[in-house]
């Protein structure tokens, strides 16, 4: 039947009622099923010369009465088919080769109530087998390649169910208006260029589909189908609907999607027996008032049209179990809908809905409910992805509470090493009182200007601070200084949250064009695919040191360069997303057929998530305000004018609607709570602590969630709700997170060695536990002092070089943070969460006995291959022969890889794997006794994007011991790039016939494959790069199917709202 949308649920009763129909029909007739030997095992071989399967016949069919001959491969009936079957009722041909209908069929014709020759070739009906065939009850002829039917068909006085759907018809014969007794017609799918007159005849139809024909207009007299209860008409043009059309009174399902309707008939309420009416994707832009007084109905689609409002009288639908209205321009909705509380589902997302109606909660039996990409403002948005019942408690509070406003903004200055991001932000915050935090948050705007600051002697690493910017309304921005070195981009991440405004920095002194790639291209990439839908603004500094016309040119080319990455990316996006849609539109089996297609075997489960994800994608671009705005931090009136228009941007209620968010008092509280002592002072709440709070607050644990998530948007905290590893934290204390974290970035010797030195020499002092981590007595001599100096030295060589470093040396770093050596445990096992480093000698779960513990960060790894030795079994990954199968799991990213994203995956998998070895770009190790490679190539260019993969090998008979092995790192792996949402990657598996050979371009099998059970009754696959290789299958799929779908991204983008 036609693609429908919304009538999913629809189709699926329909189809289940049918199948309930023909297995009543059949269950006392005696069946068989024949099978071709080796037919199944290798349908995908489809070359010329291989000669057609034969089936041979068994003896004594006389009885048959069901004989099932599908799924053969056949071009020809067995010989005797006609003679030997004697009792024949039901033949059942589909998905075999046929070009023409057999004529032996004809010899059975005086019998058989039902044919089923779908899925063939037929490419001309004989009109004689046609004739011979009057007892037939039910024919299928769909997915073939008809261009016609002969008249004979309308000699069938007896059929009731006929399906020519899926072919290439044009025109429908007049005899079929004979056919008086037909209940079910599928035209659907064919070429049909208006409504065949005929079929205004057959009084008993009762089920039509005509879908996807460019019908453009129905016949007034359609009236005449007076018994038709399910009618299908999407996508075949209608732009309008005639009057007569008001008279189909039976009719109980209409399915009007994907046409051109504007408006529907005066009279279109006298359907009153519709239960179901699917308008999606038509051009309405008022809602159908005609539909009001269709009390029966029970769902009902609008999604994709241009509503900008839905009518009180909606609440007159009282039946209503299903309304969707998404992808629409609805801006409010009507506060009767609380009324419709019989509905199930409630589809609302990608309208501009700002407020919900009060007494929403009372819609409690919707269970299916979707409101992202909304721009919600009250209920909060966190409150409104959490469904109805919080929805309900958020409003029984409020009604309860003083609510008030809270304007704060996060936001995060980013951009290259000395673009001046620092500066910026002093010159910017001048006044106030950076150091003591918030308490000196009462400056007002800016005031005569001072001479700027001098620059701090070094970077100090990442920085926030608070910025009251209007004083007036209380107005602040949490300033998030992100720093710009390289070394930090392992931890920048965990600072872009949706939400904020981004402030992106460029140096315009040093500015040429052929940088625009490092300092500006590469930080709106990495920005999109962490929070896609920002908002970002380009300020360029320096604009003293240039000469006016120079300050032009440079704010245009990355004005220019920006608007051309944006379309290259949109571009490309368009195509792989056209590419999607190819394959969608081949049926599943096509694209098993053939290696060589794109998404060769990929479900349509598999290509419709990608699809989605694509428009996800190219839905939510980033936001990037024009014009580039030059600064120099040394006159103070360019400086105010930059503030004013930060501030101008912070009010953009549809950019910013956090800003202007009525809060409730216990948000309030809770926020209050978690910064006053003794809590404030501590590193990081566990989030029980802050459910304690929540409870004092007036917050039940349910709905500490939507609390916590504003204060992780609005800046006011880290608190990650994703991440299965660190979501159990709540990091209220900012600036010692930071600090700690600083600690291990900043990547200066110097500075290390001091820390390190300060930290001994108060070694001792009253710190009980101390010298049992160091061994060394107090107090030193002088020459144990030099010696060790040397020593403390030497860790920061190695903790530099080879990203080493011994507990007790982290302890010395840390100081100032750690009082106890439980606090050093915490912070350690918080680092192992967050991904930067690794224990390398403690097996897991157990304490280390007495024996110095080493931590590996493996973002400072330098050596650029691992030790070999780790890599035992002689073999090698340059392309030298191997004896074992290769499996390979290809992960590339062709716009930009996550920064930071190798060093994360190094430590997640750590506690999968033993004896491992790390090198810069590759970490050879064992999974059990099983070998395993994970290696990151970064990009060459445009035209090699960065890869990641990883692999495995076995023997074939032990194959699966390889996908043991890699299957938990690549579920790893999907795990990380889950905090990516804006990315575009693609998974493949090489080709393991190629890597064996040495092939430096294997070939790919798409990676959805992962996810997808092993197809059945296939053992070999050819491999599209050398025809003569098949690759089997247990080297393709592993043996189950992965969890988590490679392109599968939970919750896509339902935490990044449309903002
Ligand atoms: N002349 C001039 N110098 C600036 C300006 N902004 C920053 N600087 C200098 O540029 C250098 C780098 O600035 P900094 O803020 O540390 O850069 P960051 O690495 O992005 O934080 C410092 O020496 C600043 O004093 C500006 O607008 N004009
Ligand atoms: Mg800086």
């Amino acid at each position: 039947m036609a693609g429908k949308d919304g009538g999913n649920l629809k189709t699926v009763r329909l189809w289940r009622d049918a199948a309930l129909r023909a297995r009543k029909l059949r269950s006392n007739l005696r069946q068989l099923t024949l099978s071709c030997p080796g037919v199944g095992a290798d349908p995908i071989d489809d070359s010329p010369d291989s000669s057609p399967p034969q089936l041979v016949l068994p003896a004594n069919l006389g009885d048959v009465e069901v004989l099932n001959l599908g799924n053969n491969g056949l071009e020809e009936v067995p010989e005797g088919l006609g003679s030997a079957l004697g009792s024949l009722r039901v033949l059942v041909l589909r998905r075999n080769r046929f070009a023409r209908l057999p004529p032996a069929v004809a010899e059975l014709g005086h019998r058989l109530t039902e044919l089923d020759v779908s899925h063939n070739r037929l490419a001309a009906l004989g009109a004689e087998v046609l004739s011979a065939l009057r007892e037939l009850r039910k024919l299928n002829l769909s997915h073939n390649q008809l261009p016609a039917l002969p008249a004979q068909l309308g000699a069938l006085a007896h059929l009731e169910e006929l399906d020519v759907s899926f072919n290439r018809l044009a025109h429908l014969p007049d005899s079929l208006s004979c056919l008086c007794r037909l209940r079910t017609l599928d035209v659907d799918h064919n070429q049909l260029t208006a409504f065949p007159g005929q079929l205004l005849q057959l009084a008993a139809l009762e089920e039509l589909d005509v879908s996807s024909n460019r019908l453009r207009g129905l016949p007034e007299g359609i009236s005449a189908l007076r018994a038709l209860k399910i009618l299908w008409l999407s996508g075949a043009e209608l732009g309008t609907l005639p009057e007569g059309f008001c008279e189909l009174a039976s009719l109980e399902s209409l399915m009007l999607d994907n046409n051109r309707l504007q408006a529907l008939p005066a009279q279109f309420s006298r359907l009153q027996r519709l239960k179901m009416l699917n308008l999606s994707s038509n051009l309405f832009e008022e809602f159908p008032a005609a539909l009001l007084p269709l009390a029966g109905l029970e769902e009902l689609y609008l999604s994709r049209n241009q509503l900008t409002s839905v009518p009180s009288l909606i609440s007159g639908l009282g039946r209503l179990l299903t309304l969707w209205l998404d992808n629409n321009r609805i801006r409010y909705l009507p506060d009767a809908i609380v009324e419709l509380t019989g509905l199930e589902e409630l589809v609302l997302q990608g309208n501009q809905i700002a407020v919900l109606p009060d007494n929403f909660g009372q819609l409690s039996r919707v269970g299916l409910w979707k409101i992202k990409d909304n721009p919600l403002i009250q209920p909060p948005y966190e409150v409104c992805m959490k469904g109805i019942p919080y929805i309900a408690a958020y409003q029984k509070e409020l009604a309860h509470s003083q609510p008030a406003v809270q304007p704060r903004l996060k936001l995060l200055l980013m951009g290259h090493k000395a673009a001046g991001k620092t500066l910026l932000r002093h010159c910017l915050t001048e006044h106030r009182v950076e150091a003591s935090g918030e308490g000196g948050d009462q400056e007002k705007g800016y005031s005569p200007p001072p001479p700027p600051p001098p620059p701090p002697p070094t970077s100090k690493g990442i920085e926030v601070t608070s910025w009251t910017a209007d004083a007036s309304r209380g107005l602040r921005f949490i300033v998030y200084d992100l720093a710009g070195d390289e070394s930090y981009e392992v931890i920048q991440p965990f600072f872009l949250s949706p939400g904020a405004l981004y402030v992106l920095v460029v140096n315009l002194a040093t500015y040429e064009p052929p940088q625009f790639p490092t300092t500006v291209g590469s930080f709106l990439h990495r920005v999109g695919a962490r929070v896609p839908h920002a908002v970002v603004c380009i300020v360029g500094t320096h604009a003293d040191l240039c000469a006016e016309r120079e300050l032009e040119e440079k704010c245009l080319d990355i004005h220019r360069q920006i608007a051309l990455q944006e379309k290259r990316d949109a571009e490309g996006l368009s195509r792989l997303a056209r590419v999607v849609d190819e394959a969608l539109a081949r049926d599943f089996e096509l694209r098993c057929a053939s290696p060589h297609a794109a998404y060769y075997g990929v479900s349509d489960k598999n290509l419709r998530r990608r699809k989605a994800h694509f428009q996800y994608l190219l839905n939510h671009r980033l936001q990037i305000l024009s014009p580039v705005l030059p600064v120099s931090c040394r006159d103070p009136r360019q400086l105010q004018r930059l503030r004013d228009k930060l501030l101008s941007v912070a009010e953009h209620r549809e950019i910013f609607p956090n800003l202007h968010r009525v809060l409730p008092r216990s948000w309030q509280v809770l926020e209050e709570l978690h910064f006053q002592p003794p809590q404030a002072q501590r590193l990081w709440l566990s989030w029980w602590d802050s459910a304690r709070l929540g409870l004092q607050a007036g917050l039940t644990e349910d709905r500490l969630q939507s609390a916590l998530s504003y204060l992780h948007e609005s800046g006011k905290l880290l608190y990650f709700e994703d991440s299965p590893a660190l979501k159990e934290h709540v990091f209220h204390n900012l600036s010692r997170l930071i600090d700690i974290l600083n600690v291990f970035f900043q990547r200066d010797p110097s500075l290390l060695l001091h820390k390190l030195l300060a930290g001994t020499s108060g070694e001792g002092e009253g710190d009980g536990e101390s010298s049992l981590v160091m061994a060394v007595p107090p107090p030193p001599p002088l020459s144990q002092d030099l010696l060790r100096a040397t020593q403390l030295h030497h860790y920061v060589e190695g903790f530099l070089l080879h990203g080493l470093l011994p507990a007790h040396a982290i302890r010395l770093l840390l100081k100032p943070h750690v009082q106890a050596q439980q606090d050093l445990q915490l912070l350690l096992e918080l680092l192992e969460k967050m991904g930067l480093c690794y224990c390398l000698n403690k097996p897991k779960g157990k304490p280390l006995n007495g024996s110095t513990a080493w931590y590996k960060f493996p973002c400072y790894v330098q050596n650029e291959v691992p030790h070999a030795e780790a890599w035992i079994n002689g073999t090698n990954l340059a392309g030298q022969s191997f004896v074992a199968e290769q499996l390979q799991i290809e992960y590339s990213f062709p716009f930009t890889f996550p920064p930071g994203l190798f060093a994360r995956y190094s430590v997640q998998i750590n506690s999968h794997v033993v004896q491992r070895s790390d090198g810069k770009l590759q970490i050879f190790a064992y999974r059990g006794k099983v070998p395993v490679v994970v290696s990151y190539r970064p990009a060459k260019g445009a035209l090699q994007p960065d890869t990641l993969s990883i692999a495995s090998h076995a023997s074939l008979p032990n194959i699966w011991t390889a996908w043991q092995a890699i299957t938990p790192l690549v579920e790893e792996l999907n795990v990380l790039l889950q905090e990516w949402p804006g990315l575009h990657y693609t998974v493949h598996i090489l080709c393991s016939k190629c890597l064996k050979r040495g092939s430096p371009n294997p070939h790919a099998f798409p990676g959805e494959l992962l996810s997808q059970p092993r197809p059945e009754g296939v053992a070999e696959i050819i491999c599209p790069k050398n025809g003569s290789e098949r690759v089997n299958v247990a080297l393709v799929y592993p043996p189950t199917p992965t969890v988590i779908s490679p392109c599968s991204k939970k919750n896509v983008g339902e935490k990044h709202r449309n903002q």
